[in-house]
């Protein structure tokens, strides 16, 4: 055996064994013999440095750089349509059997909560992983994918083709990181889709390698259509024995009432599994029926996801906290003793206003049933009134600001009691503060609550402006801070003084500007000069801001304290650009788009500029070389070939989507 025929001998071992290891978990070597087979792997590679392939298995550990690139998916990635209940899952199969006929078989597989990915292999050689991003742009992480294990390197034949599937983190591995990461003072994620994301997106890919993720493919678009499957359980089996990692718990269903009882089953059997699952996706089985379905602009029409409804549980309310907000509003939070909840640990819910406690007659010591909103925040649905203790009394609506002691004051047309004490309530300026490092605003990292808090206690800041004559000694004061995170502090805090203009607005957090208007106002004056001297006629006139809202503006330009603000600010350096969201890029480059229709935000002029400014081209007549077809209201005939060409589709919200998404704030 030469040199060459023992690298490919151990390779072949080496991705042999992760297969059974990752895969089948059915190990069959020791850690000892694979630990020896890899370690002769890369003694012989560093010697012959020639031989290297990017699918050898010591190539798993690359590196990123400084930011991920963009991937253009080669095919698009959509989303699916939801069914909410099984009225609606009936409604959905009775449409998919008027149109293709009676008698479809469907197939169901449990939806997995991770991280869409797209791999593309050309002939057996994984190529290039992204993550879904908008689903035609999204952001390169190969090296990142390449240290997950069950992702194979090199297939079991040599085919071109792009795999879809979900990265998601073990539940058991999602809190022994969470465990380690609370003992080293690090971030706790709230479930375990989050901290698959986060661990797939990390510059670093020795951090991702640590982290336990794996991968469930779940479809295949083959190159060489000849060969290729003719029904999705083909497809997956197909997966399969190329050497992705599937779900066994597929199931092909004759009708929907089938479909319908495996949704049952797994409503509560989903609980034993070991990754979280929060639906179940339903496919009509042949593919060539799939094809006569189509999609709409967003999602395939020949499949749906059964949604389970969100689980709720019982806890005790332990205390209501009252919290001052950034603009003085005053909102109740209800503390609760720590419960499990849909996959998360819970602790707190939010109440949203004083008329809703007293909706809900919710006391301090009750039982109340609470459930997840929107999957963030719980949110409390009802109290358990016989659980009540005799002694509980009715919460009472506070009349002063817990943190400052001013009157509240309610005011026309809103629920919520507000503090005026604006310019000195400590709680205001802490939650001014906040939203000024956040990631909608000035986006500085390592600034959260905790520290900002500490600044406050030991009298460092008084506004965001005092934050950039800070110094990394200043920070070193805090507790927990060493030289290290004090190097970070500051440098995040330096290297945000020259923000966009639409950021910066945003930041000041002015009544009614929000992330939007912050962009509208930025686009039109450009500086921040200009807006400074603007007038409440100018203002008025902008498509976006009313009468109420320009003189809300104006007046807080020419408030004596925003004025010093800004010339605190000023003289630190802290000067916005006016870099707007239409910079230049290149996330459509080689992309052709053809427009029909009318839009309803953009003339068509506007439209084919902002395509021109982000590298791409328009045409005027679809053919297969064009990328997307843009409609709008009454699409015509372009529309109809772009479906028969299998063209993308583009609604204006796909669009803006697509475009936004990394260039507007
Ligand atoms: C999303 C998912 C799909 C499947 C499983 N989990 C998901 N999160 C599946 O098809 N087995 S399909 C899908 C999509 O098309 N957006």
């Amino acid at each position: 055996m030469n040199v060459l025929e023992r690298i490919n001998f151990l390779k072949d071992e080496i991705n042999r064994h992760n297969y059974l290891y990752y895969i089948e978990e059915n190990p069959s070597l020791s850690d000892f013999e694979y630990d020896e087979m890899f370690r002769e792997l890369q003694k012989l590679e560093t010697e012959n440095k020639d031989l290297i392939t990017p699918d050898s298995p010591t190539q798993r550990l690359g590196s990123i750089g400084t930011k991920f690139e963009q991937h253009h998916h080669k095919y698009r990635l959509y989303s699916l349509d939801n069914s909410n209940n099984f009225e609606e899952l009936t409604k959905w199969y009775e449409r998919v059997t008027k149109e293709i006929g009676n008698n479809v078989e469907l197939v169901c597989e449990l939806k997995i909560d991770g991280l869409a990915i797209a791999l593309t292999y050309q002939n057996g050689i994984f190529t290039t992983g992204a993550t879904r991003g908008n689903g035609i742009v999204g952001e390169n992480i190969t090296a990142n994918l390449k240290t997950i294990k069950s992702i194979p390197l090199k297939l079991s034949q040599s085919k071109s083709v792009d795999v879809r599937g979900e990265i998601y983190m073990p539940k058991n591995s999602f809190e022994k990181l969470n465990e380690e990461n609370l003992k080293n003072g690090e971030k706790i994620f709230a479930n375990p889709r989050n901290a698959a994301s986060g661990s797939v997106r990390q510059l670093d890919s020795s951090i991702t390698a640590k982290r336990n993720l794996s991968m469930f493919c779940y479809a295949g678009i083959f190159e060489d259509m000849s060969s290729a499957p003719k029904s999705h359980l083909e497809n997956i089996k197909t997966l399969k024995t190329l050497g992705f990692k599937t779900n066994p718990n597929v199931q092909a269903c004759k009708n929907i009432e089938e479909a319908i009882e495996y949704c049952k089953a797994w409503e509560h059997k989903r609980f034993e599994l070991d990754y979280a699952t929060d639906g179940v996706v339903i496919k009509v089985n042949d593919l060539a029926l799939q094809n006569e379905l189509g999609f709409t602009s967003r999602a395939p029409k020949w499949a749906t996801a059964f949604k389970f409804p969100p689980e709720e549980v019982n806890t005790k309310v332990l205390d209501i906290e009252i919290s001052v907000g950034k603009t003085g509003a005053v909102t109740p939070i209800a503390v609760l003793e720590p419960v499990l909840l849909a996959g998360s640990m819970v602790a707190r819910a939010s109440l949203y206003n004083f008329d809703e406690i007293k909706r809900l007659d919710i006391r301090i010591g009750d039982i109340v049933l609470i459930k997840k909103a929107a999957e963030i925040i719980p949110k409390v649905i009802k109290v358990d009134e016989h659980s009540r203790e005799s002694h509980a009394v009715e919460f009472e609506t506070p009349t002063i600001c817990p943190a400052c002691s001013t009157s509240l004051e309610a005011r026309e047309g809103e629920v919520n009691l507000y503090c005026t004490n604006s310019l000195y309530c400590p709680a205001q300026i802490r939650g001014k503060i906040e939203y000024w490092v956040s990631k909608d605003a000035m986006d500085i990292d390592f600034v959260g609550p905790s520290i900002i808090e500490q600044l406050f206690a030991k009298n460092m800041i008084k506004s965001a402006a005092d934050l950039y004559a800070l110094s990394q000694q200043d920070f070193m004061q805090l507790d927990l801070i060493q030289e290290k995170s004090a190097f970070n502090i500051y440098h995040s805090i330096q290297s945000s003084k020259k923000r966009p203009l639409a950021r910066f607005l945003n930041a000041l957090s002015i009544r009614h500007v929000g992330k939007e208007t912050a962009q509208i106002l930025a686009s039109h004056f450009k500086t921040l000069e200009n807006i400074c001297s603007t007038n409440i006629d100018e203002l008025s006139h902008i498509d976006g801001v009313g009468e109420k809202i320009a003189q809300n503006i104006f007046g807080f330009f020419h408030d004596e304290n925003t004025i010093t603000f800004l010339e605190q600010l000023k003289k630190l350096g802290v000067e916005p650009n006016s870099e707007i969201f239409e910079v230049k890029s290149d996330i459509l480059s080689g992309k052709i788009f053809v427009l029909t229709g009318t839009l309803q935000n953009m003339t068509r002029d506007e439209t084919s500029e902002k395509i021109k400014l982000m590298g791409g081209k328009t045409a005027s007549s679809v053919s297969k070389n064009t990328s997307y077809v843009l409609t709008g209201e009454n699409a015509g005939s372009k529309l109809l070939k772009a479906q028969n060409l299998g063209v993308i589709i583009l609604s204006e919200d796909d669009f803006l989507n697509m475009i936004t998404e990394e260039n507007i704030l």
